[in-house]
Formats: C-alpha cells, structure tokens, sequence
C-alpha cells in the first residue's frame, strides 16, 4: 500500500513506546464527541485520485478571495488528502487521526495573545485578526520532513502584514508561535508524544518574507480542524513542520526560540529547517519525496523550490551547519 511507509520514515519513532502501548486509553480518552465528529472521516484516506473534491457541506465559505501570483500552478491534492493525511500529534500520530479525533477542538471562540518587543501587544479575537487583511489563495507545496509532499491551496494573509501591525522593536530578533494546550479539546497531550505545547519560530527576516503566511483556510472555506484550526503558519520553502497549527501566541523574542523537533531531538531537526535535498535527514536521505497521490519519487528541489526568491536569506550561512 503506497502510503504505509517504512518505520524509518517517521517522525513518531522519537516518541516513547508508551504512546502506542497506552493508544487504546487515549481513544477512549478522546471522547465521544470526537468519535461522533469521526463519523465523516471513516472512507479509506486515500483514493487514489487528486481529482474528487468532497468538501465538507457545513463548513464556512470565505469569499471575495484575491487569487495570488505567488501560487505554484501544480496540479492540487484534492480535499480528501489534504483533510485527511495530517500530521497533528496533539491528536494523534497516525496519519488518519487528525481528522478522526479534531472533532473535540473548538475553534471558535479564539484568542491570539501578541507579546514580548513590539509596541502594541494585547489579546485578539481571531475573527477580527480575519478581517484585519484581504484574504487571498494561495496554493503552496508542502514538503513534510518524512518525504512526502502535497499542493495546496491556503487561504490566509501574508505574516509579514501581522507583524508590521504590533510595530516589532529594533530588540525583536525573532517571532515565537505556540500551539493550544487543552488536554480536554486535545486529548493527545494527555501524552508525552511530544513536550507540549508545539512552538515554532522564525528569524525576523523570514518572518517578514512575502512568501510566509498565516492560512485560516483551505479550499475556500475556514480551515478543518485537523489542518490547525483557527489560524497555522504557512512557510512553503521549510520542512512541513514549521507550519504550527492553531496558534494562541506569538511572541517577540530578543533571542532564537528552541521549537518543538529541536527539543526533541537536535541532531535531527534544527532551527531553520530549510527543504535541503543536499542535506539528508540522519535515517533518511532528503533527495527524492513521493507527492501523496502519485507513484513515481519526485527530485526534492532545494527550498522546496522556492530558491529564487529565499536563498539570499541565508547567504553567507553553512546550510549543513544551520538545518
Ligand atoms: N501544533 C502542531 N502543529 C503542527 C504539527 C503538530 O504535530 N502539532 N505537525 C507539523 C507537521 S510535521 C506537518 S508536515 C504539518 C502538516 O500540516 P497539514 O496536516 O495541514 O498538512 O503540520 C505541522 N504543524
Ligand atoms: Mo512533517
């Protein structure tokens, strides 16, 4: 079966045994709301095709959506495998358990919390955050560090924007983004899977890049859950774990935030985590990724394709050094 992959290629082999010892507690512990919210998501993950779009009928439509040039014109995975195929621990490490257990996530109300150097910290609903920029689409590759990849198509705003709205200090180096911590609406914190709560970070520079956004949506509509609901970071030129999911944070940092993977394993996973085909992953080489839905291994291009417009971020900096 295509997408059972090799046990070297995931990121959960880090975790402790426990987790998969203790799964059937934390199915339990997942509640019956999140089974009943599973109800849709039992059909196989995946189909085979790109094509079937099967949007979910109840979901908020955005409208009025810019069409960015910055969107790749690849062919798109369809709804089913971007809803579907997740990675979002704090729900679950198999691939299908986003979208069978997120259904205990409450998106709404949301409140992101904006502090550390910058002139206007405070606490924001995340419907005027919203309404704060002109929401456009944009369709970005996504290259997961377990090398696979998928085209999709966000809807959200460039970061660069929300950034420039709570004037960053000359002493804000970095931008800090943290994940809920809600054992209740994310029963898989109730797990040492990973150190909770996921936190990313992003150099200034990186941060205020034209290419960097924060989607709240997908397809069209307001994203699921599974995909980080309300509101997840975008970077398309970095490894997929970079795009932390449903942010209650961010924060200004005068030095480098240590995200997730790093704390977890250092060795493996750094800071800057630029896509780097020359640069293989310890238990894995980075050269080649399978796009979820395709046979044949597509050739991984360095920033995930996006040199052109990233590389001179990093000009001067040994990218074996700094992964
Ligand atoms: N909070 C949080 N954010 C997360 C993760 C996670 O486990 N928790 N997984 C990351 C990884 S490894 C990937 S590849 C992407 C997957 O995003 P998608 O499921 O929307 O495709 O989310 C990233 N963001
Ligand atoms: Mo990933």
């Amino acid at each position: 079966m295509l997408l059972k992959k090799a046990p070297d290629l995931r990121e959960s082999d880090v975790t402790p045994r426990s987790w998969y010892v203790r799964r059937r507690e934390f199915l339990q512990a997942a509640g019956s709301a999140a089974v009943a919210a599973a109800a849709g998501a039992t059909a196989p993950l995946f189909d085979g095709t790109a094509t079937a779009l099967a949007q979910n009928p109840d979901a908020q439509k955005l409208t009025g959506l810019q069409k960015s040039p910055l969107s790749t014109d690849e062919k798109l995975n369809s709804y089913r495998d971007v809803t579907t195929y997740n990675n979002f621990y704090e729900f679950g490490l198999d691939k299908g358990d986003p979208a069978r257990y997120a259904g205990s996530l409450k998106p709404r109300p949301w409140s992101v919390v904006v502090e550390g150097q910058c002139g206007k910290p405070g606490t924001y609903h995340v419907e005027d955050i919203m309404k704060w920029f002109p929401l456009e689409e944009r369709i970005y590759r996504l290259r997961c560090v377990e090398a696979w990849s998928m085209v999709i198509p966000w809807v959200g705003f460039p970061l660069a924007d929300f950034v420039k709205r709570f004037e960053p200090t000359s002493k804000a180096r970095f931008v800090r983004f943290t994940t809920l911590v809600d054992t209740r609406q994310m029963p898989g914190q109730t797990e040492p899977a990973l150190p909770w709560p996921y936190v990313e970070g992003l150099r200034m520079d990186e941060a205020v890049h034209p290419l960097a956004i924060l989607a709240v949506g997908l397809y069209g509509e307001v994203l699921p859950n599974q995909n980080g609901a309300p509101i997840r970071l975008v970077v398309p030129w970095k490894y997929g774990f970079k795009g932390i999911k449903s942010i209650v944070r961010v924060s200004f940092d005068e030095s480098q935030p240590r995200n997730t993977w790093q704390r977890v394993r250092a060795d493996e996973y750094g800071f800057f985590a630029n896509v780097n085909p020359a640069v293989d992953h310890p238990r894995w080489s980075q050269a080649s990724e399978r796009r979820i839905g395709e046979f044949f291994k597509r050739r991984t291009l360095p920033f995930n394709g996006y040199a052109d417009q990233v590389a001179s971020l990093y000009a001067g900096m040994d990218l074996r050094k700094f992964y």
